[in-house]
């Protein structure tokens, strides 16, 4: 086998409990494509569906599953490799024996997906698939199901997605060493780039240091890195600029393990040997808000409630350096804390860096009872339910200084009982801060996934000055 599975029972348990919660219906679950850059053979790096990875393991391009959950019938649809397929791949593992080490002993060509999803739909049966995100799996379903492309999303099952969820969610044994081994090689990009960053480099010379502790491992990228100067840009991909003696280098990137586990981890260090006095104040505020919220981390709390405290903590600490006012509890509902905290506090991480997300936010983070909130910052937040064991997530409080945001709220006089706006035009040119850590969540709290990454100003300093001596 080109890539590696899970023991064959780990698979066959996944669809079992999937066909019991599911009870009756067919069950589409779909591969993906390869998919093309420039032209039609030059393609983007493969990534399987994660769905599809969870119940059928295998990691190649074209296949596509149904699941029938009256019969117990599982069938892989997938063509098997030509002679001239062969001259370009070698010889590969046939379908059917790709199959089998996933507990499926049944096979057929893919064209013959269509007949049996029509002989479903004509005697009645219920259809079940997840929301698709590629536009060919779009029109595929749209074709076998006769509808149009647009249509095809809505159709999408919330059964399902809430059975996916509910397995996906709690992740077993073999996927928490899984995450521990996606955080242990993040935390290797990381440290790649702290033993690395000069005054006078460029961004991307420290980025090219940072992929390569991931693929020197055999990993990939759970998601295009970040390396800046600008950290206060939430998803900056630009990384041209030079970095300079007195500023500090934002570093939010993971790895993601050959079965396509993730690791998702920001650093945030001085160009130089240490944090200026202006730069380790702040930094000790986004430390306490992380710090305090992972001791809150235990089945059963809210994460909207760790966000919330994350918040607090914030305004606080900003009181302290004199940039906020009044009472903290109140700016916090008010939504004043997002001047400087304008995302959420963490999201689930699994097979993917935003796990599930294809899923839909509101069934991954939140319920039919806990709704998203709407207020500016806390909208960001991907996960607000409650915490149960099993579940692994980041935790990454943050202070962005954007100077766009301070201009508009001052000249809307927006939160002026809060915000000293005089005090925060010091801090114009800041950039931002942010710690992230991945986490698992036990039964009687949580434990953190892969290895300690130096956090704490002394840690970090003491790594940065090591080097640069
Ligand atoms: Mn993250």
């Amino acid at each position: 086998m080109q890539f590696r599975l899970f023991e064959t029972a780990v698979y066959t348990r996944r669809r079992s409990q999937l066909i019991k919660k599911m009870s009756s219906g067919l069950i589409i679950l779909m591969g993906n494509e390869e998919s093309s850059m420039n032209y039609k053979d030059n393609w983007y790096p493969f990534r399987q569906d994660s769905n599809f990875l969870y119940y059928f393991g295998i990691n190649t391009g074209s296949l596509a599953a149904v699941i029938d959950a009256d019969s117990g019938e599982e069938i892989i649809f997938g063509n098997e490799l030509t002679i001239e397929d062969i001259v370009w791949t070698g010889p590969l593992p046939s379908l059917g024996e790709m199959a089998a080490a996933v507990g499926v002993s049944k096979t057929k060509p893919y064209n013959q997906i269509e007949t049996i999803i029509r002989n479903a739909i004509n005697s009645g049966r219920q259809i079940y698939f997840t929301p698709p995100y590629r536009p060919e799996n779009k029109i595929k379903l749209a074709q076998w199901l006769q509808v149009a492309v647009d249509a095809v999303s809505e159709m999408a099952s919330v059964l399902l997605i809430k059975a996916i969820i509910s397995q996906r969610e709690s992740k077993e044994e073999c996927e928490v060493e899984e995450m521990h081994k996606a955080s242990i090689i993040s935390a290797d990009m990381h440290l790649a780039a702290m033993r690395y960053a000069k005054a006078g480099m460029k961004e991307y010379e420290v980025m090219a240091k940072v992929k390569e502790a991931a693929y020197a491992q055999n990993a990939s990228l759970s998601f295009h890195p970040i390396v800046t100067i600008h950290g206060e840009t939430l998803h900056n991909v630009y990384s041209g600029n030079t970095i300079h003696e007195g500023q500090m280098v934002l570093c939010d990137a993971g790895a993601a393990t050959d079965m396509n586990y993730a690791g998702d981890l920001t650093c945030t260090f001085p160009v130089g040997k240490k944090f200026t006095d202006k730069q380790k104040e702040i930094y000790e505020i986004v430390l306490h808000a992380h710090q305090t919220s992972v001791a809150m981390l235990k089945p059963g709390v809210l994460f909207k409630d760790v966000y919330l405290n994350a918040a607090q903590k914030i305004v606080e600490g900003m009181q302290q350096v004199g940039i906020m006012k009044g009472n903290a509890a109140e700016a916090v509902a008010a939504g004043a804390h997002a001047m400087f905290f304008q995302c959420g506090l963490g999201h689930m991480i699994g097979l993917d860096v935003h796990d599930m997300e294809d899923l839909g936010e509101p069934y991954v983070g939140y319920t039919d009872e806990l709704k998203k909130s709407t207020q500016f910052g806390m909208k960001s937040l991907r996960l607000g339910r409650a915490l149960e064991p099993g579940f692994t997530l980041t935790v990454e409080p943050g202070i962005y200084m954007i100077p766009q945001l301070m201009d508009k709220w001052e000249a809307e006089n927006k939160f002026t009982e809060f915000i000293n706006y005089n005090a925060l035009q010091h801090y114009r040119d800041f950039s931002g801060i942010r710690v992230e850590e991945d986490y698992l969540v036990t039964e009687t709290g949580c434990r953190l996934l892969g290895k300690k990454l130096p956090i704490k100003v002394a840690e970090v300093e003491s790594v940065r000055s090591e080097y640069l001596s």
